[in-house]
């Protein structure tokens, strides 16, 4: 019976090596972990990634511990080194892939050596997949650590279906094309039958550089390519809907006792400042997300609409993230400064203005969040869906609260009913912050139903399972275009 390997960088687990060289492994909870629950859990399917630890951290003993502990969670680890780390995943695709594809031309870097690394760990996922794939089988492989991987296997097996989903933009050909390996990145994708993107608009800007770059024929969202034909599609990822709404639910209907110490404070703070607005940003700390910019225009409020003043909080969220890359160091030491800024300049004895985590929280202390803020205001300059923008909808159980978005996302593609912003507008965002703060209930109530509704139908579930069924239909031959 053939199966599905899914590969991503990582594993869908977390590995620690506890100090008496003990293993503690839990299950990844996050979206593309559920998404592919049941892709996963057919048959014989497997997942292969990485683990997490460098092959430096581990001996030979406790390596044969993790590969037998992940293979129990139907999971195969490939191997790296620390030098593999630096360089093709802190290298490679966090300096150039990462910045590139989001529009950062002046963050890339454009590393022979990285570029090296990138080729030769895509080969190391590469043999990992071959020594365990069947004829027949289907791989789905994911993001942009992996592009060359679809290439590497169709190369050895032409005989697979092969499906690869990019979860960050796709960018517009003007940029791709400043890429210098540009034809090779191409060719490793066009190695999958089935290639998906989170919106129509990075499907097109893919189309565009096959064409100009590749020179292939393009039909529609077909490509032919050799004797093969490559299907192009879009896949807006959804949530595990549920998940969010029940544990709002749970929240909600909470008794006083069991309140986590967050909300108690989120609590006192309603009640101190007589229901002052909570307006909250969740993000990595990455600068694709906008922050400096979001805390601008936040000062850029205060000081226009100062009758605000005490009766609106911002409470913002930052999860430290690739903190040994140079530019999030910078970006980390900028908001800081920002946020001091804007509180020095305008809290008062009674209230100050932005509320600053640079921590990750437990789930519950998320929806603690999500069910306690009036407004949500996402402002990244570039990001492939943003998820954060879909958990919040799906938490406002009353079916209140205001979405503020940025244009720049692509889930701003499916939800039209929030309010969308330019990043770098301040005026608009500030403009957008009042209409929002000031916005009737039975409006919010209109638009997030109409939100809330489309979550539930599009869920991650979902998203996989159209996905597979498209990458089941390319198996069928009759799908070949003419060509003209
Ligand atoms: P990310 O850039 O990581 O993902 P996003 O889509 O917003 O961005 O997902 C973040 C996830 O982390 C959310 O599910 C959120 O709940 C979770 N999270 C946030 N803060 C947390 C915290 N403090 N503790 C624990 N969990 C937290 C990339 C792309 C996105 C794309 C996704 C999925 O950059 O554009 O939407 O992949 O394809």
């Amino acid at each position: 019976m053939s199966k599905t390997i899914i590969v991503s960088n990582r594993l869908p687990l977390q590995i620690k090596l506890e100090n008496d060289n003990s293993l503690k492994i839990t299950p990844s909870v996050g979206g593309l972990a559920t998404g592919m629950k049941s892709v996963h859990a057919e048959g014989n399917g497997i997942w292969v990634g990485w683990s997490g630890l460098t092959e430096e951290e581990t001996d030979s003993f406790t390596k044969k511990k993790v590969n037998e502990a992940v293979k129990k969670e139907k999971c195969v680890a490939v191997s790296l080194n620390e030098q593999d780390v630096e360089n093709f995943y802190f290298g490679f695709s966090n300096k150039t892939l990462w910045p590139l594809f989001h529009y950062f031309m002046e963050y890339t870097e454009f590393e022979k050596d990285q570029w090296e690394s990138y080729q030769e760990v895509n080969q190391k996922f590469a043999d990992v997949v071959l020594e365990h794939i069947e004829d027949g089988d289907n791989v789905w492989v994911h993001d942009y650590q992996l592009l060359l991987l679809p290439k590497l296997i169709k190369d050895k097996k032409p005989n697979t279906t092969i499906g690869f989903f990019l979860h960050i933009p796709y960018p517009s050909y003007e940029i791709f094309r400043t890429f210098p390996w540009r034809e090779q990145l191409l060719e490793g994708m066009l190695g999958a039958d089935l290639l998906g993107f989170h919106t129509y608009d990075y499907e097109r800007h893919f189309l565009s550089s096959v064409k100009r770059i590749l020179r292939l024929d393009v039909k529609f969202n077909k490509i032919n390519y050799h004797d093969r034909v490559v299907t192009v599609d879009s896949f807006p990822m959804g949530i595990d809907y549920n998940k969010f709404h029940d544990a709002a639910l749970t929240h909600t209907n909470q008794n006083p006792k069991e309140k986590s110490e967050l909300q108690r404070r989120l609590d006192n703070h309603i009640q101190s400042t007589s229901n002052a607005k909570m307006v909250l940003s969740i993000d990595r700390l990455d600068y694709t997300k906008g922050i400096p910019n979001r805390l601008r225009a936040f000062e850029y409020f205060l000081n226009k609409y100062p009758q605000f003043k005490e009766k609106v909080r911002l409470i913002m969220l930052a999860v430290p993230s690739r903190s040994n890359v140079p530019q999030y160091q910078k970006l980390k030491r900028d908001t800081d400064e920002l946020v001091g800024r804007i509180n020095g300049e305008f809290a008062t004895v009674s209230w100050t203005p932005i509320w600053y985590f640079y921590r990750s929280m437990p789930f519950e202390n998320l929806i603690d969040l999500y069910t306690s803020s009036d407004i949500a205001l996402i402002t990244p300059v570039r990001d492939g869906m943003n998820l954060v923008a879909k958990e919040y909808v799906a938490t406002r159980t009353n079916e209140d609260g205001v979405l503020i978005l940025s244009e720049m996302a692509g889930a701003s593609k499916e939800m039209n009913e929030a309010l969308l912003i330019n990043p770098n507008n301040f005026e608009e965002i500030a403009d957008t912050l009042k209409q929002a703060i000031e916005m009737p209930t039975e409006e919010q109530s209109k638009r997030m139903k109409i939100l809330q509704k489309r979550l539930k139908r599009y869920t991650v579930e979902k998203w996989a399972d159209e996905f597979m069924k498209s990458l089941n239909a390319t198996k069928i031959k009759d799908t070949v275009m003419v060509s003209t």
